[in-house]
Order: C-alpha cells, then structure tokens, then sequence
C-alpha cells in the first residue's frame, strides 16, 4: 500500500467525504487513491482558498475540513488560510507534501521547492506534526485526527515527504475506527456542574446568556433556545456566534443593536457563557461594555480547559460540550416545574423587545433615501429577499461587512459566515464555494467588497468548473472603503465632516480603479449582470439566482455613503483597551 493510500482510506474512515486542494505530483499516491474511498477532489486556483473552502465546510457540517497544499509554493500560499481558519476556529486538517527526507529538514542546501514548513505552521495551529518514516504514518495520522477533535476547534497540519507519501508499505497497516483512537462522544457535564449553574441562574436578580462559536460547532441551537426560553434569559452572541439563534425571537439581542447588547451585559448579574472567549471583539468582558465582575457572576461552560476564567473572572468553571451541558441543564429546569421569578424576567425581556424595535426603527430609517444613487444598506435587505431565510449568506470586506451585517438579519441557525475574528479580505470567496459544497441544496451568497473580490476572484472559475451555483454580490465603490474612511478621519476631520468626502488626491492611495465584475465573472464563463439603480436589483437577483450557474452581480453603490457605515466609532474603540471599574 503506498503511503498516500493509507492516508486516503484513514481519511475515509474519518467519515471524510471530500478534500479540496491543488493536484501535484509529490502526493500522487493520495490523490489517485481519494476516488476510490469515495472522496471528491475539489481543486481551487488558490491553496488558501483551499484551506477557506474546507473551514466553511467544516463549520456548517460539523465535519472535518480537509485539505491539501503542495510542497514549497503550495504550502508556502496556504499560510494565510492557516492563519484565518486557525483564528476563527474552525476543524480543518491540512496534509502538505514535503520533499523528499535525503534532502530536508534541515535544507541540504538549494533543495527545490523547500522550505521549514512545520517549524512555520507550528506557533499557528493547534498541532503541527512532520512524518519522519512510512512506518509511523498511521500513528502521525491518528495524532492528526486526536488532536482535530480536541478542544477547540482549529487547524492540525500534517506534513508527508513525497518519498513516504509515494513509497509503499511492506505490510499493509491496520485501519482503525476513530473510536479506537480518540473520543468520539462529546463531553458530558457533570450532574453536580449543571445543578449548580441551574440554582445560580434560578437565584439571579437578571440571568443571561453569551453565547460563541461553540454553541455553532455543537449544533446545540436546539437547546440553547430551549434554556434561553424556559429562563426568559437574553442571549447575546459573539461576532463568530451570531449564527447561533434566530434573530426574530424574543430573547435574541443581536450584535448588530450594540446599544441593546451593552444594555444587557450591563444589566446581568449572571452570566452564562457557551463555547465563548470573551475576545477583544466581546471587550474583553470589561466594563463599561459589561457589569463589572465583583456584581456578575459567571458560568463559563467550554470544551476547552485552558480558556475558562481567561479573560474574565468565573464564579462555575465547566467544562463540557455546549449542547450537551444546555441538554442537561433544559431537563434540570424542566424537572423543576414552575421556575421561580420567570414573569419577572419576562418584563425585563419585554424592556430589551422595546429597544431593540426602537434601535431597529431607528436604522431603518437610513432606508427611506433616494432611489439613486444606490445605498449600501438596501442590498443586504434585497438579497435576504430574493435568497431567502434558508439560504447561507457569506458577508466579506471592509464597510462591506459592516452593512451587510447591519441590515441582513438571521433567521434560521447556521445560515452565516464570515472572518468576524480575522477580516480577511477576499476570505470569503472560498468561504462561498465551502458552504455550496456543504449545502447543494440551500441558496448560497456572497456580499463581497470590490477591494476584497480582487483577492481572489479566480475562484469564480472554480466555481463554474465544479457546477457551485453560487452568487457574488460585489459591492463597487471603487475605494478601499472603511480604510478610507479611517484614514480620512485621521487627515482631515473637518473637511470630511463637511463634505463627507475626500478626493483621491488628499488620500494616499485608498481609491480602486474601476472593474468590471460582471463582465470578469463572464470571462469565467459565470453569470454576469451589472446594477446600478435599487429599481434593478431584486430582478438581477432573481435572474442570477435563477441561472442555476455561478453568477457575479455588480453592484455600483454610491461611494459617498459607503463611506459612513453605521457604529464604526465603536469598531474603532474596540482596538483600545477598555476602561472601566472593577
Ligand atoms: C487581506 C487583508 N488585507 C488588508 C486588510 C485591511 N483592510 C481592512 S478593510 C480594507 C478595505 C476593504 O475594501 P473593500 O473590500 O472594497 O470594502 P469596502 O470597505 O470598500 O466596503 C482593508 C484594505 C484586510 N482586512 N485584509
Ligand atoms: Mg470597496
């Protein structure tokens, strides 16, 4: 058996159905063997589109992302995607070629295509391991898999010289079944953990809940509406969680009403936490964005040990997957029976359904403008139209994303991606093509900046080639938008105040020149239309979602307003450290 082979059928027991990365000769031995496991190959232009692809994948399955990069340039390119789906959080395993072990690590010196590639991924993923012998490949890859589905998720990568890789087995190892090498069940609370978190939350003045991508990666949405309801507890999310609940629903605060989230963090006097680090983009869990700790007591429940207590002072430390600790704490609470203090906390739900209809009220009031030239908030609201409440959004860019995330609104768990802890430009078209893979059937569409569509619109073609009938709605204001913003901001206040905007000669280097996405997605053999009034955009929705091919719209917005998307004074104070008491 070569060793390539072995990879491939270890990959198959995993459960692993599909792999996305650039074919290469230094691991012919696994791609000619992934078809006969029953593996797809899907090749993008770009391994860190790769590494993006597999993350989105393995975020909406709750599977393994896999994927592959060649030895030297591929794996050299696959870095920044190392870098992303390791700080997002997402399960994804990369296999790299190496060259061959005579002539590496360390470098005999000129060897081709060579670089350190462990000793650089190693400080960026959760493990990293160099396959120094066939004979310990089924263990290297065992290691891979253990280390995957341990704590939080992230990146493992795993490198094989091309000799070990292509070089065959005398015996043919054993296969094992994950269960024979790692934990395949969840962790389970224990009964005394979720007794005491159900006696603080019953005992609590305001209880609410923070919820994170753990609750995602748990698929506990079930179960965390289940609590929220049965408390009347608000849930505030983070930047990565807000896929986590329906927006609709009265007990969801969603972060895009910043003033309603602060509200309630301010209000709580206890805090349970799911799957969450209380990262720079929740305020470190500090006020004055949160009660200060001496009055807010905390159950941190996460799969990982070494996060609890972190960033913020815990009262009940668990460690548990999400779902499972939710599951256990609904039966406690249900075994209960008539929970105490419940119609008190339903009038202080029924004060955070107010503000957050007035706060809503509020920004769309934004929307009663002229039909020309395009603002920026009415395409978030047009597409959710057209694609509807079951389809995946995927948002990418700079003022882009702060749009798209103020005016689309989720309603359905799982229909949401973006970089919220990396923003990573042109991340998103990857991303896009992942969650096509992973739901054929649903919708799936991008909102994309004409800044971050130049990073890798290559993938257009990826798409067409793989039959992803995906939709990229790129946003054109010809600039560098939220960077122009700030830096204009930091020029010239006054000027920019009065006029709104400044030219691109008192900038440095923020505007774009103009380009053509429809017209490129059509030279990619996808659907192409390009939009400039709001009379024009539901139709070219619909003809793009109806193409049943890859489509591109363009959507020429008016670059002034771009420029003033919503709370970007609060985006800019999240970058200092908060001040206030303890
Ligand atoms: C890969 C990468 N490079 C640089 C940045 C810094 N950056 C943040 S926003 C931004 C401008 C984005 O422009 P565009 O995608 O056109 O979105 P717009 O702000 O115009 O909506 C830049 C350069 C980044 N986030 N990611
Ligand atoms: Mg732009």
């Amino acid at each position: 058996m070569l060793g390539g082979e072995l990879i491939a059928r270890m990959l198959r027991a995993e459960g692993v159905d599909v792999v996305f990365g650039i074919i290469d000769s230094s691991y012919m031995g696994l791609c000619t063997k992934l078809r006969e496991n029953g593996i797809r190959l899907i090749t993008p232009r770009h391994e860190a589109s790769a590494l993006h692809m597999a993350g989105a994948y393995a975020r909406l399955t709750g599977k393994l992302g896999v994927c592959l990069a060649s030895n030297g340039p591929g794996a050299a390119n696959a870095i920044s995607g190392v870098a992303v789906e390791e700080g997002e959080g997402n399960r994804v395993l990369l296999i790299t070629s190496w060259r061959r072990t005579g002539v590496i690590n360390p470098d005999r010196g000129g060897t081709f295509q060579y670089f350190d590639q462990p000793a650089v991924t190693a400080p960026m993923t959760k493990w990293t391991g160099a396959v120094g012998s066939l004979g310990r490949l089924p263990e290297m890859m065992r290691r891979a898999f253990r280390a995957s589905f341990q704590g939080r998720p992230g990146v493992v990568h795993v490198t094989v010289p091309e000799d070990i890789m292509n070089g065959n087995f005398e015996a043919t190892p054993d296969v094992l079944a994950p269960v024979e090498y790692r934990r395949t069940r969840p962790i389970e609370p224990s009964r005394g953990d979720v007794k005491e978190a159900a006696e603080m939350l019953l005992a609590a003045e305001q209880p609410m809940i923070q919820a994170g991508s753990g609750v995602l990666h748990a698929g506990a949405f079930a179960e965390l509406r289940a609590v929220a309801d049965a408390l009347n507890a608000p849930v505030t999310t983070s930047w990565g969680g807000r896929a986590v609940i329906d927006e609709r629903a009265d007990v969801a605060i969603p972060m895009n009403l910043a003033a309603v989230v602060d509200k309630v963090r301010n209000e709580a006097d206890v805090v349970l936490a799911l799957g969450t680090r209380f990262g720079e983009t929740d305020w470190w869990g500090k006020p004055p964005y949160w009660r200060k700790p001496a009055e807010q007591k905390l159950i941190q429940v996460d799969i990982d040990e070494s996060q609890i207590g972190v960033n913020k002072p815990v009262t009940l430390g668990v460690v548990a997957d999400a779902r499972a600790f939710l599951a256990a704490l609904a039966a406690e609470l249900k075994e209960r029976g008539a929970l105490p203090g419940k119609e008190r906390r339903r009038r202080s739900l029924d004060r955070y359904v107010a503000a957050k209809e007035e706060m809503r009220t509020a920004a769309s009031s934004i929307l009663q403008t002229p039909a020309d030239p395009l603002h920026s908030a009415k395409v978030p609201i047009a597409a959710q139209g057209i694609f509807g409440d079951d389809a995946v959004i995927v948002i990418d860019g700079g003022n882009t994303t702060v749009w798209a995330n103020s005016f689309h609104e989720v309603r359905r768990p799982g229909s949401y991606l973006g970089t919220s802890k990396f923003g990573m430009l042109g991340a998103g078209v990857g991303q896009t093509l992942g969650a096509k893979v992973a739901c054929p059937d649903r919708p799936v569409y991008c909102i994309i900046g004409d800044g971050a569509m130049g990073f890798h619109c290559q993938e257009i073609e990826t798409a067409v080639r793989n039959k992803l009938a995906v939709v990229f709605i790129v946003l054109v204001d010809k600039q560098w938008g939220m960077c122009k913003f700030f830096q204009s901001m930091a020029l010239n206040p006054k000027d920019m105040k009065e006029r709104r905007s400044l030219s691109a000669a008192e900038t440095i280097n923020t505007d774009l020149s103009e380009t053509r996405f429809d017209l490129l997605g059509a030279a990619m053999g996808a659907y192409g239309e390009r939009v400039s009034r709001i009379d024009d955009l539901a139709g070219a929705l619909q003809r793009a979602r109806s193409s049943g091919i890859c489509a591109v719209v363009h959507v020429d917005v008016d670059p002034v307003v771009h420029l003033w998307a919503p709370s970007l004074d609060s985006f800019s104070a999240m970058h200092r450290e908060p001040s206030g008491g303890k």
